[in-house]
């Protein structure tokens, strides 16, 4: 009996665990995608204006917050439930909001503050305090700089940057934007892409960089706020820049045979625009919470755009909006309804709990279930004490060991034991959540019917929501 005891614990402590499959995520893109939702800003001349892209002939002095308060902007920011913060330092007009000592057209030279405002400043020493990681967008494209279109331009970005990203305390991510207008007789800039990632690991090693192409996280190919259905966070980026990337539809779904891991970053913004006018309504609760499922709830991460208004502040309607969004978060996603349940997976990697099914229903990312080596479908059943009526489902693959399935379904057993089909979908990804049509059930099965390797899942929730009626 001992015997047979201790030949099943040494069994069950000797199975590995499986092995990564194809690009994985770096501890930084992990942490990354955990944050699921922080906040974009856009802020600067264009505030003042009206215009989306200012010309960058604004004089300075159009920049002149009556009363900017970055801490509001974090306060709110940490009520929503963003997890970091990331601010337009420079748009197209090339406007810094901080004294680069490389330009001349930065809040240095305007009579707010009497030129010695610095919103850079403000907001990482607010994020700081308020705990939130800071991330900082430099656009490329740059319509005052007398340099833009020729190769000494070029510096004159490598030392933007390099004033940016060590002033101002650690940048958790580092936004390029793709965009230039400059048309077919316009100024033609040859970016040194190279130079210009080397230059943000050099000061910011930790920093995610994002572009159309990464690397460190991937444009999701739209501003509407929508990744694919299917969402891989593989793709292949050699041979592109973010100047050159592939189709909007291959950043949107990325590619299963990509061989980098770049993850999908879905921005969009609360209002119409990305700058704060007073004529625009921010998006409805119905509208966040879409977007909500199809961005985090489609394996990318939601960066979701809060302009300041002309005081320097994220205006009322805007911050009860973000407050609406968060309640109704709440509201679903805080009572998962399976977290009591017990799960039984057909297939079970060695013995014991370490991989055991149960490990989708705990709180602890790092635990998992897996099969063996040769399993690339299987089948998982959650038994809940009494039937519960839900109409999402929330799927987690554990990605520190790669992306691996590629379709699944749903069902549901009727009180004759029948089976029926509720909700199907092909990736799955850090986290995926079906929308399904309200059902009630005690059991729920999930059927894994592809998948690259062997399947990994750690999390599993069913949860209703009674405020947005949709099954998309
Ligand atoms: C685009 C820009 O042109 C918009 O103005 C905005 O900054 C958006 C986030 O990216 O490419």
């Amino acid at each position: 009996m001992l015997f047979a005891a201790t030949l099943w614990l040494l069994a069950a402590c000797h199975t590995p665990a499986p092995a990564p499959y194809g690009p994985t995520p770096t501890p930084q893109q992990l942490a990354w995608q955990q944050m699921e939702m922080n906040m974009f800003v856009h802020f600067g001349p264009n505030t003042f204006t009206g215009l989306e892209w200012g010309t960058g002939e604004e004089p300075e002095d159009i920049f002149n917050p009556t009363d900017l308060n970055c801490m509001q902007w974090v306060e709110t920011a940490k009520k929503a439930g963003f997890k970091g913060i990331i601010l337009t330092a420079k748009h197209h007009d090339g406007f810094c909001l901080w004294p680069n000592p490389v330009s001349q057209h930065t809040v240095r030279e305007c009579s707010w503050q009497d030129g010695k405002g610095d919103v850079l400043r403000e907001l990482s020493d607010a994020c700081a305090n308020g705990g939130l990681a800071f991330g900082i967008y430099i656009s490329p494209w740059d319509r005052h700089d007398p340099h833009y279109g020729t190769s000494a331009y070029n510096k004159v970005f490598l030392q933007t940057l390099e004033s940016a990203l060590t002033n101002y305390g650690p940048v958790f991510e580092q936004w390029f934007d793709g965009a230039c207008g400059e048309g077919p007789n316009g100024k033609k800039q040859v970016y040194d892409w190279h130079a210009f990632f080397q230059k943000v690991t050099d000061l910011q090693p930790n920093a995610i960089m994002f572009s159309d192409i990464g690397p460190g996280c991937r444009w999701v190919g739209n501003e509407e706020g929508h990744a694919g259905l299917s969402c891989w966070s593989t793709m292949t980026i050699d041979g592109y820049t973010p100047s050159h990337s592939p189709s909007q539809d291959t950043l949107n779904s990325g590619d299963p045979q990509g061989r980098s891991w770049v993850p999908a970053e879905t921005d969009v913004s609360l209002h119409k625009g990305w700058f704060y006018r007073d004529s625009e309504e921010p998006k409805s609760v119905e509208q966040l919470l879409d977007i909500y499922y199809t961005s985090v709830g489609r394996n990318s991460l939601l960066l979701l755009n809060v302009p300041p208004d002309t005081r320097g502040q994220i205006a009322t309607k805007d911050s009860l909006r973000l407050m609406e969004f968060r309640t109704a978060l709440d509201q679903i996603f805080t009572n998962n309804l399976a977290k009591d349940a017990t799960a039984k997976a057909n297939n079970t990697r060695g013995w014991g709990k370490r991989f055991s099914a149960d490990n989708l229903l705990d709180s602890d990312y790092f635990s998992y279930w897996a099969p063996d080596d040769n399993q690339t479908t299987a089948e998982i059943v959650i038994t809940m004490p009494e039937p519960r009526t839900f109409n999402r489902v929330m799927l987690q693959e554990y990605i520190p060991l790669g992306q691996r399935i590629s379709a699944f379904e749903v069902d549901t057993q009727d009180e004759s034991g029948e089976w029926h089909t509720v909700g199907k979908g092909g990736t799955i990804g850090y986290k995926r959540i079906l929308r399904i049509p309200t059902c009630t059930s005690s059991k729920v099965r999930i059927r894994i019917t592809a998948s690259k390797a062997c399947p990994i899942l750690n999390g599993f929730g069913l949860y209703m929501d009674d405020i947005l009626d949709s099954t998309l």
